[in-house]
Protein backbone atom coordinates (compact mmCIF):
# COMPACT_ATOMS: atom_id res chain seq x y z
CA UNK A 1 0.00 0.00 0.00
CA UNK A 2 1.52 3.38 -1.01
CA UNK A 3 1.41 6.01 2.00
CA UNK A 4 0.59 9.55 1.79
CA UNK A 5 3.81 10.51 1.46
CA UNK A 6 4.11 8.06 -1.26
CA UNK A 7 1.41 9.30 -2.99
CA UNK A 8 2.27 12.89 -2.33
CA UNK A 9 6.29 12.40 -3.16
CA UNK A 10 4.43 11.11 -6.44
CA UNK A 11 2.64 14.07 -7.56
CA UNK A 12 5.53 16.42 -7.05
CA UNK A 13 7.78 14.37 -9.14
CA UNK A 14 4.93 14.00 -11.74
CA UNK A 15 4.68 17.85 -12.07
CA UNK A 16 8.58 18.20 -12.25
CA UNK A 17 8.45 15.78 -14.99
CA UNK A 18 5.61 16.97 -17.05
CA UNK A 19 7.44 20.75 -16.39
CA UNK A 20 10.50 19.53 -17.46
CA UNK A 21 9.46 17.71 -20.52
CA UNK A 22 7.48 20.58 -21.94
CA UNK A 23 11.41 22.45 -21.40
CA UNK A 24 12.63 19.10 -23.28
CA UNK A 25 10.69 20.19 -26.56
CA UNK A 26 12.13 23.38 -26.91
CA UNK A 27 15.85 22.45 -26.08
CA UNK A 28 16.50 18.92 -25.67
CA UNK A 29 18.19 18.27 -22.79
CA UNK A 30 20.40 15.77 -21.10
CA UNK A 31 21.31 15.47 -17.64
CA UNK A 32 24.43 13.22 -16.64
CA UNK A 33 24.91 12.32 -12.89
CA UNK A 34 28.25 11.96 -12.46
CA UNK A 35 28.95 9.69 -8.99
CA UNK A 36 31.26 7.40 -7.05
CA UNK A 37 32.97 6.83 -3.66
CA UNK A 38 34.82 10.25 -2.09
CA UNK A 39 38.22 9.67 -4.58
CA UNK A 40 36.93 8.22 -7.16
CA UNK A 41 37.96 10.48 -9.54
CA UNK A 42 34.45 12.25 -9.88
CA UNK A 43 36.02 16.06 -9.49
CA UNK A 44 39.14 15.26 -12.59
CA UNK A 45 36.40 13.96 -14.57
CA UNK A 46 34.20 16.60 -14.84
CA UNK A 47 36.88 19.43 -15.40
CA UNK A 48 38.36 16.67 -18.07
CA UNK A 49 35.35 16.45 -20.30
CA UNK A 50 33.98 19.99 -20.16
CA UNK A 51 37.18 21.12 -20.91
CA UNK A 52 37.00 19.09 -24.25
CA UNK A 53 34.02 20.00 -24.76
CA UNK A 54 34.43 23.07 -24.59
CA UNK A 55 38.17 23.28 -25.79
CA UNK A 56 38.05 20.29 -28.98
CA UNK A 57 40.86 17.52 -28.49
CA UNK A 58 42.25 14.29 -29.44
CA UNK A 59 38.92 12.37 -29.40
CA UNK A 60 38.68 9.53 -31.99
CA UNK A 61 36.05 7.54 -30.89
CA UNK A 62 33.58 10.62 -29.83
CA UNK A 63 32.00 10.47 -33.26
CA UNK A 64 30.57 13.74 -33.18
CA UNK A 65 33.61 16.06 -32.23
CA UNK A 66 35.63 13.75 -34.41
CA UNK A 67 33.84 14.16 -37.33
CA UNK A 68 33.93 18.15 -36.48
CA UNK A 69 30.16 18.46 -35.91
CA UNK A 70 30.31 19.85 -32.90
CA UNK A 71 30.51 23.97 -33.29
CA UNK A 72 30.60 25.24 -30.31
CA UNK A 73 30.12 24.52 -26.72
CA UNK A 74 29.73 27.33 -23.79
CA UNK A 75 28.83 27.10 -20.05
CA UNK A 76 25.39 28.63 -19.81
CA UNK A 77 23.89 29.59 -16.30
CA UNK A 78 22.39 26.32 -14.10
CA UNK A 79 18.83 25.12 -13.81
CA UNK A 80 19.08 24.92 -10.13
CA UNK A 81 19.54 27.91 -7.78
CA UNK A 82 19.84 26.33 -4.67
CA UNK A 83 22.72 23.68 -6.14
CA UNK A 84 26.29 25.09 -6.05
CA UNK A 85 28.43 25.70 -9.47
CA UNK A 86 30.57 22.86 -10.07
CA UNK A 87 34.06 25.34 -9.91
CA UNK A 88 35.24 23.98 -13.46
CA UNK A 89 37.49 27.24 -13.94
CA UNK A 90 38.99 26.94 -10.35
CA UNK A 91 39.55 23.01 -11.10
CA UNK A 92 41.34 23.55 -14.49
CA UNK A 93 43.73 26.02 -13.19
CA UNK A 94 45.21 23.73 -9.90
CA UNK A 95 45.31 20.95 -12.68
CA UNK A 96 47.47 22.99 -16.12
CA UNK A 97 48.81 26.04 -14.15
CA UNK A 98 49.46 24.70 -10.88
CA UNK A 99 49.89 20.73 -11.90
CA UNK A 100 48.00 20.06 -8.26
CA UNK A 101 45.15 17.88 -8.45
CA UNK A 102 41.94 19.76 -7.23
CA UNK A 103 41.07 20.26 -3.74
CA UNK A 104 38.28 17.09 -3.04
CA UNK A 105 34.71 18.51 -2.36
CA UNK A 106 32.23 16.39 -0.25
CA UNK A 107 28.90 18.70 -1.99
CA UNK A 108 26.72 17.92 -4.77
CA UNK A 109 27.56 20.70 -7.76
CA UNK A 110 26.39 21.38 -11.13
CA UNK A 111 27.34 22.68 -14.75
CA UNK A 112 25.24 23.63 -17.79
CA UNK A 113 26.72 23.23 -21.42
CA UNK A 114 25.19 24.09 -24.77
CA UNK A 115 26.32 22.05 -27.64
CA UNK A 116 25.47 23.31 -31.02
CA UNK A 117 26.23 20.60 -33.46
CA UNK A 118 25.07 19.23 -36.87
CA UNK A 119 22.96 16.24 -36.78
CA UNK A 120 25.20 13.46 -39.31
CA UNK A 121 21.86 13.42 -41.46
CA UNK A 122 20.91 17.46 -41.42
CA UNK A 123 21.82 20.42 -42.50
CA UNK A 124 20.02 22.19 -39.45
CA UNK A 125 22.17 22.77 -36.76
CA UNK A 126 20.66 21.58 -33.19
CA UNK A 127 21.68 22.37 -30.08
CA UNK A 128 22.02 19.92 -26.91
CA UNK A 129 22.00 21.68 -23.49
CA UNK A 130 24.01 18.95 -21.33
CA UNK A 131 23.64 19.32 -17.19
CA UNK A 132 26.01 17.55 -15.70
CA UNK A 133 25.48 16.65 -12.08
CA UNK A 134 28.18 15.74 -9.40
CA UNK A 135 27.20 14.19 -6.50
CA UNK A 136 28.36 11.59 -3.83
CA UNK A 137 28.42 8.10 -4.46
CA UNK A 138 27.50 7.86 -0.29
CA UNK A 139 24.43 9.51 -1.15
CA UNK A 140 23.22 6.67 -3.98
CA UNK A 141 23.16 4.19 -1.26
CA UNK A 142 20.75 5.69 0.86
CA UNK A 143 18.15 5.56 -2.22
CA UNK A 144 17.26 1.55 -0.73
CA UNK A 145 16.50 3.20 2.95
CA UNK A 146 13.11 4.88 1.18
CA UNK A 147 11.74 1.47 0.96
CA UNK A 148 13.04 0.08 4.21
CA UNK A 149 10.91 0.10 7.52
CA UNK A 150 13.28 1.54 10.75
CA UNK A 151 12.80 -2.30 11.85
CA UNK A 152 13.84 -4.07 8.64
CA UNK A 153 16.72 -1.86 8.95
CA UNK A 154 17.85 -2.29 12.53
CA UNK A 155 18.29 -5.63 12.21
CA UNK A 156 20.19 -5.81 8.68
CA UNK A 157 22.36 -2.97 9.62
CA UNK A 158 22.89 -4.87 12.97
CA UNK A 159 23.15 -8.22 11.36
CA UNK A 160 26.65 -6.81 8.92
CA UNK A 161 28.19 -5.13 12.41
CA UNK A 162 28.07 -8.66 13.65
CA UNK A 163 29.92 -10.27 10.25
CA UNK A 164 33.48 -10.68 9.68
CA UNK A 165 36.09 -8.24 10.42
CA UNK A 166 33.10 -5.46 11.10
CA UNK A 167 32.64 -7.19 14.34
CA UNK A 168 35.76 -5.46 15.99
CA UNK A 169 35.10 -2.15 14.96
CA UNK A 170 31.47 -2.52 16.04
CA UNK A 171 32.77 -3.49 19.30
CA UNK A 172 32.34 0.28 21.03
CA UNK A 173 29.00 0.82 20.09
CA UNK A 174 27.47 -2.84 20.36
CA UNK A 175 28.76 -2.37 23.96
CA UNK A 176 26.42 0.77 24.22
CA UNK A 177 23.61 -0.85 22.80
CA UNK A 178 23.61 -3.88 24.73
CA UNK A 179 22.97 -1.34 27.81
CA UNK A 180 19.83 0.23 25.66
CA UNK A 181 16.54 -0.81 26.81
CA UNK A 182 14.14 0.44 23.46
CA UNK A 183 10.71 0.13 25.11
CA UNK A 184 12.13 2.38 28.07
CA UNK A 185 10.99 6.27 28.13
CA UNK A 186 13.31 8.04 25.41
CA UNK A 187 16.15 9.71 26.36
CA UNK A 188 18.29 12.11 24.50
CA UNK A 189 21.63 11.35 25.89
CA UNK A 190 21.25 7.96 24.77
CA UNK A 191 20.23 8.64 21.50
CA UNK A 192 23.61 10.98 20.30
CA UNK A 193 25.89 8.38 22.20
CA UNK A 194 24.43 5.73 20.28
CA UNK A 195 24.27 8.07 17.12
CA UNK A 196 28.33 8.88 17.70
CA UNK A 197 29.43 5.64 18.87
CA UNK A 198 27.35 4.04 15.46
CA UNK A 199 28.89 6.77 13.34
CA UNK A 200 32.07 5.98 14.32
CA UNK A 201 32.07 2.50 13.62
CA UNK A 202 30.86 3.60 10.10
CA UNK A 203 33.86 5.57 9.94
CA UNK A 204 35.95 2.98 11.03
CA UNK A 205 34.55 0.49 8.25
CA UNK A 206 35.12 3.71 5.37
CA UNK A 207 38.78 4.02 6.27
CA UNK A 208 39.53 -0.01 6.61
CA UNK A 209 41.09 -0.49 3.94
CA UNK A 210 39.30 -3.89 2.97
CA UNK A 211 35.95 -3.07 3.56
CA UNK A 212 35.61 -0.49 0.95
CA UNK A 213 31.98 -1.01 1.19
CA UNK A 214 28.94 1.35 2.60
CA UNK A 215 26.34 1.27 4.65
CA UNK A 216 23.52 3.79 4.99
CA UNK A 217 23.33 6.23 6.53
CA UNK A 218 25.18 7.80 3.38
CA UNK A 219 24.88 11.54 5.44
CA UNK A 220 26.54 10.25 8.97
CA UNK A 221 29.52 10.11 6.69
CA UNK A 222 29.21 13.32 4.24
CA UNK A 223 26.91 15.39 7.06
CA UNK A 224 27.36 18.37 4.99
CA UNK A 225 25.05 21.02 6.92
CA UNK A 226 22.73 18.66 8.78
CA UNK A 227 25.26 17.69 11.08
CA UNK A 228 24.25 17.66 14.54
CA UNK A 229 20.61 17.88 13.13
CA UNK A 230 18.14 15.36 14.93
CA UNK A 231 17.53 14.33 11.69
CA UNK A 232 21.05 12.41 11.74
CA UNK A 233 20.69 11.47 15.72
CA UNK A 234 19.92 7.95 15.76
CA UNK A 235 20.94 4.34 15.43
CA UNK A 236 20.09 0.75 15.15
CA UNK A 237 18.45 -0.73 18.43
CA UNK A 238 17.80 -4.62 19.05
CA UNK A 239 14.04 -4.44 18.86
CA UNK A 240 11.35 -7.12 20.04
CA UNK A 241 8.49 -7.56 17.90
CA UNK A 242 5.59 -5.31 17.63
CA UNK A 243 5.10 -1.94 17.82
CA UNK A 244 7.12 1.03 19.33
CA UNK A 245 5.46 1.95 23.04
CA UNK A 246 4.66 6.20 22.55
CA UNK A 247 7.58 7.73 24.29
CA UNK A 248 9.47 5.09 24.17
CA UNK A 249 13.84 5.24 22.43
CA UNK A 250 12.25 3.29 19.69
CA UNK A 251 9.85 5.69 19.10
CA UNK A 252 12.32 8.61 18.83
CA UNK A 253 14.70 6.88 17.30
CA UNK A 254 12.06 5.33 14.41
CA UNK A 255 10.56 8.94 14.15
CA UNK A 256 14.66 10.21 13.57
CA UNK A 257 14.86 7.62 10.91
CA UNK A 258 11.66 8.67 9.11
CA UNK A 259 12.64 12.06 9.35
CA UNK A 260 16.44 11.48 8.27
CA UNK A 261 14.38 9.96 4.83
CA UNK A 262 11.96 13.20 4.40
CA UNK A 263 14.67 16.03 5.39
CA UNK A 264 17.39 14.03 3.14
CA UNK A 265 16.76 10.60 0.87
CA UNK A 266 13.33 11.97 -0.56
CA UNK A 267 14.86 15.69 -1.70
CA UNK A 268 17.59 14.12 -3.41
CA UNK A 269 15.69 11.66 -4.91
CA UNK A 270 12.97 14.12 -6.06
CA UNK A 271 15.50 17.05 -7.13
CA UNK A 272 18.34 15.44 -8.36
CA UNK A 273 18.04 11.46 -8.16
CA UNK A 274 14.89 11.20 -10.48
CA UNK A 275 16.01 13.95 -13.13
CA UNK A 276 19.21 12.14 -14.39
CA UNK A 277 19.22 10.82 -17.96
CA UNK A 278 22.00 9.15 -17.91
CA UNK A 279 24.93 7.95 -14.99
CA UNK A 280 28.64 7.43 -15.09
CA UNK A 281 29.71 5.83 -11.74
CA UNK A 282 33.65 5.92 -11.26
CA UNK A 283 35.92 3.28 -9.64
CA UNK A 284 38.83 4.04 -8.25
CA UNK A 285 39.09 -0.42 -9.49
CA UNK A 286 43.38 -0.32 -8.84
CA UNK A 287 42.83 0.57 -4.96
CA UNK A 288 41.13 -2.82 -4.86
CA UNK A 289 43.19 -5.06 -6.49
CA UNK A 290 45.98 -3.94 -5.18
CA UNK A 291 44.44 -4.85 -1.46
CA UNK A 292 43.35 -8.30 -2.14
CA UNK A 293 40.87 -10.43 -3.39
CA UNK A 294 38.64 -9.46 -0.08
CA UNK A 295 38.08 -5.47 -1.26
CA UNK A 296 37.57 -7.30 -5.21
CA UNK A 297 34.46 -9.18 -3.44
CA UNK A 298 33.51 -6.09 -1.53
CA UNK A 299 33.58 -3.76 -4.82
CA UNK A 300 31.44 -5.99 -6.14
CA UNK A 301 29.34 -5.58 -3.06
CA UNK A 302 29.39 -2.00 -3.58
CA UNK A 303 28.40 -2.42 -7.30
CA UNK A 304 25.36 -4.22 -6.36
CA UNK A 305 24.30 -1.96 -3.91
CA UNK A 306 24.59 0.70 -6.63
CA UNK A 307 22.70 -1.13 -8.87
CA UNK A 308 20.06 -2.22 -6.28
CA UNK A 309 19.66 1.57 -5.97
CA UNK A 310 18.99 2.27 -9.60
CA UNK A 311 16.52 -0.38 -9.22
CA UNK A 312 14.90 0.76 -6.44
CA UNK A 313 14.67 4.21 -7.72
CA UNK A 314 12.68 2.46 -10.85
CA UNK A 315 10.31 0.58 -8.28
CA UNK A 316 10.12 2.84 -4.72
CA UNK A 317 7.75 4.78 -6.01
CA UNK A 318 4.74 2.75 -8.45
CA UNK A 319 3.70 5.20 -11.03
CA UNK A 320 2.61 5.15 -14.57
CA UNK A 321 3.57 9.03 -14.64
CA UNK A 322 6.69 8.79 -13.49
CA UNK A 323 9.10 7.13 -16.29
CA UNK A 324 12.18 5.75 -15.06
CA UNK A 325 14.61 7.94 -16.30
CA UNK A 326 18.03 6.79 -16.87
CA UNK A 327 18.50 4.63 -19.73
CA UNK A 328 22.45 4.38 -19.64
CA UNK A 329 24.59 3.86 -16.72
CA UNK A 330 28.70 3.56 -17.59
CA UNK A 331 31.18 2.07 -15.06
CA UNK A 332 34.50 3.37 -15.40
CA UNK A 333 37.63 2.47 -13.85
CA UNK A 334 39.85 5.59 -13.21
CA UNK A 335 43.29 6.51 -12.81
CA UNK A 336 44.10 3.72 -15.86
CA UNK A 337 46.91 6.12 -16.79
CA UNK A 338 48.67 3.98 -13.38
CA UNK A 339 49.23 1.40 -15.84
CA UNK A 340 50.95 0.54 -19.28
CA UNK A 341 48.32 0.32 -22.19
CA UNK A 342 48.91 -3.62 -22.63
CA UNK A 343 46.68 -3.74 -19.03
CA UNK A 344 44.24 -1.35 -19.98
CA UNK A 345 41.91 -4.11 -21.52
CA UNK A 346 42.65 -6.64 -18.97
CA UNK A 347 41.08 -3.80 -16.68
CA UNK A 348 38.15 -3.41 -18.21
CA UNK A 349 37.49 -7.14 -18.41
CA UNK A 350 38.21 -7.60 -14.59
CA UNK A 351 35.61 -4.71 -14.64
CA UNK A 352 32.94 -6.48 -16.61
CA UNK A 353 33.47 -9.49 -14.42
CA UNK A 354 32.65 -7.51 -11.36
CA UNK A 355 29.75 -5.76 -12.91
CA UNK A 356 28.06 -8.92 -14.50
CA UNK A 357 28.47 -10.54 -11.04
CA UNK A 358 26.73 -7.26 -9.61
CA UNK A 359 23.97 -7.40 -12.25
CA UNK A 360 23.22 -11.01 -11.04
CA UNK A 361 23.12 -10.14 -8.00
CA UNK A 362 21.07 -6.83 -8.16
CA UNK A 363 18.66 -8.42 -10.36
CA UNK A 364 19.02 -5.63 -12.50
CA UNK A 365 17.25 -4.63 -16.06
CA UNK A 366 16.60 -1.78 -17.58
CA UNK A 367 19.22 0.28 -18.54
CA UNK A 368 22.14 -0.17 -20.93
CA UNK A 369 24.93 -0.67 -19.28
CA UNK A 370 28.60 -0.12 -20.53
CA UNK A 371 32.07 -0.55 -18.79
CA UNK A 372 35.35 1.23 -19.30
CA UNK A 373 38.83 1.86 -18.43
CA UNK A 374 39.92 5.50 -18.17
CA UNK A 375 41.87 8.15 -17.10
CA UNK A 376 40.48 11.56 -17.48
CA UNK A 377 43.81 13.24 -16.94
CA UNK A 378 46.79 11.12 -17.92
CA UNK A 379 49.33 11.83 -15.69
CA UNK A 380 52.29 9.55 -17.04
CA UNK A 381 54.07 8.58 -20.21
CA UNK A 382 55.21 4.60 -21.40
CA UNK A 383 58.55 3.77 -21.78
CA UNK A 384 60.51 0.52 -21.99
CA UNK A 385 63.68 0.31 -19.73
CA UNK A 386 66.41 -1.81 -20.42
CA UNK A 387 67.14 -4.00 -17.09
CA UNK A 388 69.99 -6.08 -18.07
CA UNK A 389 68.64 -8.59 -20.47
CA UNK A 390 65.35 -8.25 -20.05
CA UNK A 391 63.09 -4.87 -21.28
CA UNK A 392 60.54 -3.51 -19.19
CA UNK A 393 57.21 -1.66 -19.57
CA UNK A 394 57.15 1.08 -17.39
CA UNK A 395 55.44 4.34 -16.89
CA UNK A 396 57.14 7.60 -16.45
CA UNK A 397 55.66 10.23 -14.05
CA UNK A 398 56.34 12.93 -11.31
CA UNK A 399 55.35 11.56 -7.92
CA UNK A 400 53.44 13.81 -5.97
CA UNK A 401 56.14 15.55 -3.23
CA UNK A 402 56.31 13.77 0.04
CA UNK A 403 55.37 10.59 -1.88
CA UNK A 404 57.75 7.29 -0.84
CA UNK A 405 58.33 4.18 -1.60
CA UNK A 406 61.28 1.64 -0.70
CA UNK A 407 62.81 4.05 1.87
CA UNK A 408 63.23 6.82 -1.15
CA UNK A 409 61.14 10.47 -1.00
CA UNK A 410 60.04 12.07 -3.36
CA UNK A 411 60.28 16.02 -3.97
CA UNK A 412 57.43 16.72 -6.76
CA UNK A 413 59.75 17.91 -9.10
CA UNK A 414 61.41 14.50 -10.61
CA UNK A 415 60.45 12.50 -12.85
CA UNK A 416 60.82 8.23 -12.33
CA UNK A 417 60.31 5.43 -14.52
CA UNK A 418 57.37 3.29 -12.09
CA UNK A 419 56.93 -0.67 -13.37
CA UNK A 420 53.58 -0.96 -12.24
CA UNK A 421 53.22 -5.01 -12.97
CA UNK A 422 50.34 -6.68 -14.88
CA UNK A 423 47.02 -7.38 -14.38
CA UNK A 424 46.17 -11.09 -14.91
CA UNK A 425 44.62 -12.34 -17.76
CA UNK A 426 41.65 -14.15 -16.74
CA UNK A 427 39.42 -11.68 -14.71
CA UNK A 428 38.82 -15.31 -12.35
CA UNK A 429 42.60 -14.28 -10.74
CA UNK A 430 41.43 -11.09 -9.05
CA UNK A 431 38.65 -13.22 -7.41
CA UNK A 432 40.65 -16.18 -6.08
CA UNK A 433 43.58 -16.16 -3.42
CA UNK A 434 46.52 -13.51 -4.73
CA UNK A 435 48.69 -11.44 -3.05
CA UNK A 436 48.29 -7.86 -4.48
CA UNK A 437 49.46 -7.58 -7.77
CA UNK A 438 53.07 -9.32 -9.15
CA UNK A 439 55.13 -6.35 -9.77
CA UNK A 440 57.97 -6.78 -12.86
CA UNK A 441 60.42 -5.37 -10.34
CA UNK A 442 61.42 -5.56 -6.49
CA UNK A 443 60.55 -2.15 -5.80
CA UNK A 444 56.88 -1.79 -5.97
CA UNK A 445 55.86 1.47 -7.10
CA UNK A 446 52.35 0.65 -7.40
CA UNK A 447 51.00 3.47 -4.89
CA UNK A 448 52.77 5.83 -6.29
CA UNK A 449 50.76 9.13 -6.66
CA UNK A 450 52.00 11.06 -9.65
CA UNK A 451 50.90 14.92 -10.37
CA UNK A 452 49.35 15.72 -13.21
CA UNK A 453 50.92 16.18 -16.62
CA UNK A 454 52.97 19.37 -17.77
CA UNK A 455 50.66 20.72 -20.38
CA UNK A 456 51.39 22.05 -23.84
CA UNK A 457 48.98 24.52 -25.46
CA UNK A 458 46.90 24.61 -28.73
CA UNK A 459 45.87 28.09 -29.48
CA UNK A 460 45.61 28.97 -26.00
CA UNK A 461 43.97 26.21 -23.98
CA UNK A 462 45.83 23.78 -22.39
CA UNK A 463 45.69 20.43 -23.60
CA UNK A 464 44.27 17.66 -20.96
CA UNK A 465 45.81 13.68 -22.20
CA UNK A 466 43.63 10.99 -21.52
CA UNK A 467 42.98 7.46 -21.80
CA UNK A 468 39.94 6.36 -23.43
CA UNK A 469 37.56 9.59 -22.01
CA UNK A 470 36.47 9.37 -25.47
CA UNK A 471 34.78 5.71 -25.51
CA UNK A 472 33.04 7.13 -22.01
CA UNK A 473 31.72 10.27 -23.83
CA UNK A 474 30.52 8.34 -27.01
CA UNK A 475 28.38 6.12 -24.83
CA UNK A 476 27.53 8.73 -22.17
CA UNK A 477 25.95 11.32 -25.48
CA UNK A 478 27.17 10.00 -29.15
CA UNK A 479 23.56 9.14 -29.49
CA UNK A 480 22.02 12.25 -28.37
CA UNK A 481 24.47 13.98 -31.06
CA UNK A 482 23.77 11.57 -34.12
N1 LIG B 1 46.76 9.64 -12.21
C1 LIG B 1 45.49 10.01 -12.11
N2 LIG B 1 45.00 10.33 -10.90
C2 LIG B 1 43.71 10.70 -10.80
C3 LIG B 1 42.86 10.79 -11.94
N3 LIG B 1 41.63 11.18 -11.51
C4 LIG B 1 41.72 11.34 -10.17
N4 LIG B 1 42.98 11.07 -9.73
C5 LIG B 1 43.47 11.08 -8.34
O1 LIG B 1 42.38 10.82 -7.47
C6 LIG B 1 42.20 11.90 -6.55
C7 LIG B 1 40.73 12.14 -6.31
O2 LIG B 1 40.13 12.67 -7.47
P1 LIG B 1 38.83 13.59 -7.38
O3 LIG B 1 38.40 13.90 -8.77
O4 LIG B 1 39.04 14.74 -6.46
O5 LIG B 1 37.81 12.54 -6.71
P2 LIG B 1 36.31 12.80 -6.19
O6 LIG B 1 36.38 12.81 -4.70
O7 LIG B 1 35.54 11.61 -6.70
O8 LIG B 1 35.83 14.09 -6.78
C8 LIG B 1 42.90 13.08 -7.19
O9 LIG B 1 43.34 14.00 -6.22
C9 LIG B 1 44.06 12.41 -7.93
O10 LIG B 1 45.11 12.15 -7.02
C10 LIG B 1 43.41 10.44 -13.22
O11 LIG B 1 42.75 10.48 -14.28
N5 LIG B 1 44.73 10.07 -13.25
MG1 LIG C 1 35.01 15.81 -5.97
Amino acid sequence: MPTLTDITEEIRLAARAFGEFGAGLISPTVRLGVTGLSGAGKTVFITALVHHLLHGGRLPVFEALAGGRIARARLEPQPDDAVPRFDYEAHLRALTQERRWPESTTRISELRLAIDYQPAKSRRNRTLTLDIVDYPGEWLLDLPLLTTSYAQWSAETLRLSRSGPRALLAAPWHKQLATLDPTKAADEQAALQSARLFTAYLNACRNERYAMRLLPPGRFLMPGDLAGSPALTFAPLELPNGEAPAGSLWAMMERRYESYKDVVVRPFYREHFARLDRQIVLVDALAAFNAGPDAVKDLEGALAAILGSFRTGRASIVSALFRPRIDRILFAATKADHLHHANHDRLERVLSRITERAIGRAKFAGAQIDVVALAAVRATREATVARGRDKLQAIIGTPLAGESIGGQSFDGATEVAAFPGDLPDDPDALFAPFKGLTAADETDYRFLRFRPPLTERMDGAPILPHIRLDRALQFLLGDRLA
